[in-house]
């Protein structure tokens, strides 16, 4: 609420000036090159309609009609020049998953580009659809029908995400606490995954917990990652829960509890802005911010990936598409979330690092919002990405050369970006991408315990430039693998990280830095192969409620982050080091260190840079 109230306020004059610099962006963009007058050129709008010409004044309804008349009639076989599809501003009902495929390639080293031919943000894909039928329930509460054969895990209200009905309350918007604190019930139930106790007290009898789950910081005093999961029956008397699923870590650590709340139940359903999902009667309750359903909107997601690139093999690629300018909101989350497998080898799978089924998502967790696999060249510039369930931008497995410019991405669900390589020391599968000049904002927002904005695993060769990250529960940037992991084997060298800004990170989750890595370079010796310039980290405070134990940090070269020149860094407050790691990397000029020279900072290049497609001023 505050953050949308603030920018209103002050963007007005800065607002103006970015108009203006659209539009000047916008008549570059429309230049056709010369010599390029028979290019194909195809048009869709929200009025469209699909049997129509896809011309500028009959144009197509959705993309895929785009998209398959050049596949069908392989326009793309003979290209000598770019193939354009104009998205005319409007939103654009994604009902189902938009597939492209190695089909749908760029040819002859020419383009297809879908483009919002209005502006950055004008033309938006909406993985969502309104519920309508409101009737009042009670206490400000409306309810009504949904298909209960298409379940969703997470709601909108006009573009601002809805609460599922949680206990206790949390303070505010954007806060995560507070919460209640699990126990330790008896001495031989420490290690225990799917057992929950509270305090005697703590729970009220009168709840109906039938179809709620918990989000908990299992491991204790550790509180890093999160689970959600599903509630399978409680027992009052005991203040005991059965989980579903195994937490990620143990309930209790070095004698501590972990920290938790409840939600989805109709007895949380107190405070504006929460939602209720009643799965087996198909009706959702909601408790609308404004006091009423007059001129309030409600989306449920209706995908959990919009846009999926992917060819079908690493041999066969999707390759040289461009979507620039494109809006793309809402996404679904998950029935139940824990981070990867419990202990090496529980995938099931054959791997030369079975420690490894620890670090990767599950196989149910691997997609965004956009998801890429076997992809090579692919352009998402001036994107506008919004309001997701789960992760921003997920790169699966086989990329390369993918590039992610000029782009907003707010109120993401996990992370913004997040790249995964796969089982190290089985092939080197995803590198060379850029992502250059991108804001991301508030990260994490249905998993906090894992959150990044650009989250890089077993991936080389990339740019990270000119990013800014806000308002993430645990980390603005990090590289990752595994500790296991033999030099040959691991495929993390070659990334730059410059002018890179990190403000409000490790708001709620422990033994973190702002920027992070892990498992990188293990072995002796540990030349230079990787490094980070010019960053700037402001303070790193958590939640009150988080544990001694989590102490947070500027910069953590954690287990095997080695191998890093690190230059011109600043970092505000921290509740532990602003700076920690082995003695495994060069630093030169950071504010840690004694004799800082602040001059070498270079403060107008750090962040967004000026001419950013979209307001982010006051931010
Ligand atoms: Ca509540």
């Amino acid at each position: 609420m505050s953050k949308r109230t603030r920018r209103t306020t002050l963007s007005v004059g800065a607002g103006v000036v970015a108009a203006a610099l659209v539009t000047v962006a916008a008549v570059q963009f429309n230049a056709q090159p010369a010599g390029a007058v028979d290019c194909n050129n195809f048009w869709v709008a929200t009025d469209g309609n699909d049997a129509a010409k896809g011309t500028e004044k009959e144009p197509w309804r959705t993309v895929t009609r785009a998209r398959d008349e050049i596949r069908n009639k392989q326009l793309n076989q003979r290209m000598n020049c770019d193939i354009t599809v104009n998205l005319k501003a409007g939103e654009y009902p994604v009902a189902s998953t938009i597939d492209l495929d190695q089909r749908d390639s760029g040819m002859n080293g020419h383009r297809v580009i879908y483009r919002s031919v209005d502006g950055p943000g004008k033309a938006t894909l909406e993985g969502a659809e309104e519920i309508t039928g409101w009737t009042p329930y009670k206490d400000g509460i409306y309810k009504a029908k949904v298909d209960a054969s298409k379940p969703f895990y997470t709601l909108f209200e006009d573009g601002k995400r809805a609460t599922n009905a949680r206990y206790p309350n949390r303070a505010a918007d954007d806060t995560w606490s507070p919460y209640l604190t699990s126990i330790l019930y008896e001495e031989d139930k420490m290690d225990v995954h799917n057992w929950l106790w509270g305090k005697p007290g703590d729970w009220d009898p009168s709840w109906d917990l039938s179809q709620a789950s918990v989000t908990i910081w299992s491991g204790g005093s550790w509180s890093w990652f999160t689970d959600t999961i599903p509630l399978l029956d409680t027992n009052f008397k005991k203040t005991q829960t059965t989980l579903k699923y195994f937490t990620r870590f143990a309930m209790v650590n070095s004698r501590g509890g972990s920290r938790y709340y409840f939600q989805n139940s109709l007895s949380f359903l107190d405070q504006p802005g929460e939602y209720y999902l009643d799965y087996k009667a198909g009706e959702v309750y909601y408790k609308p911010r404004g006091g009423t359903m007059d001129g309030v909107k409600v989306l449920r997601p209706t995908v959990k990936t919009v846009l999926n690139l992917a060819g079908t093999s690493a041999q066969d690629r999707l390759h040289d598409v461009t979507f620039d300018g494109l809006g793309v909101k809402y996404s679904d989350f998950v029935s139940w979330y824990r981070v990867g497998w419990n202990a090496p080898g529980d995938s099931g799978v054959e791997h030369k690092y079975p420690e490894y089924d620890r670090q990767i998502e599950l196989p149910r967790n691997r997609f965004g919002a956009i998801t890429l696999t076997n992809t090579s060249n692919i352009d998402l510039s001036r994107l506008h990405l919004s309001d997701t369930g789960y992760t921003g931008i997920f790169l699966l497995f086989a990329n390369d050369h993918t590039r992610i410019t000029d782009s907003l991405l707010e109120n993401i669900g996990n992370d913004g970006i997040k790249v995964e390589g796969g089982w190290p020391g089985e092939g080197d599968l995803s590198n060379h991408h850029t992502f250059s000049n991108l804001f991301i904002d508030h990260i994490g927002e249905l998993v906090p315990g894992d959150a990044a904005g650009i989250e890089l695993m077993d991936t080389g060769s990339n740019t990270v430039t000119n990013v800014e990250v806000k308002h993430s529960a645990r980390y603005g940037i990090s590289l990752e693998s595994r500790p296991e992991v033999k030099d040959p084997d691991q495929y993390e060298s070659g990334n730059t990280f410059k002018y890179i800004k990190l403000e409000e990170m490790g708001l709620d989750s422990g033994d973190m830095g702002a920027f992070y890595t892990y498992g990188v370079d293990n072995q002796e010796p540990h030349p230079i192969q990787n490094t980070v310039d010019q960053m700037v980290i402001g303070d790193v405070i958590p939640d009150p409620s988080m544990p001694d134990a989590g102490g947070t940090r500027g910069v953590h070269m954690d287990a095997g982050g080695c191998g890093f020149a690190i230059s011109n860094v600043q970092v505000g407050k921290v509740t532990d080091q602003k700076y920690q790691s082995y003695q495994c990397n060069q630093v030169t000029n950071a504010d840690w260190e004694a004799g800082f020279d602040a001059s070498k900072m270079e403060y107008d290049k750090i962040g967004v840079l000026p001419g950013f497609p979209y307001d982010v001023a006051g931010r």
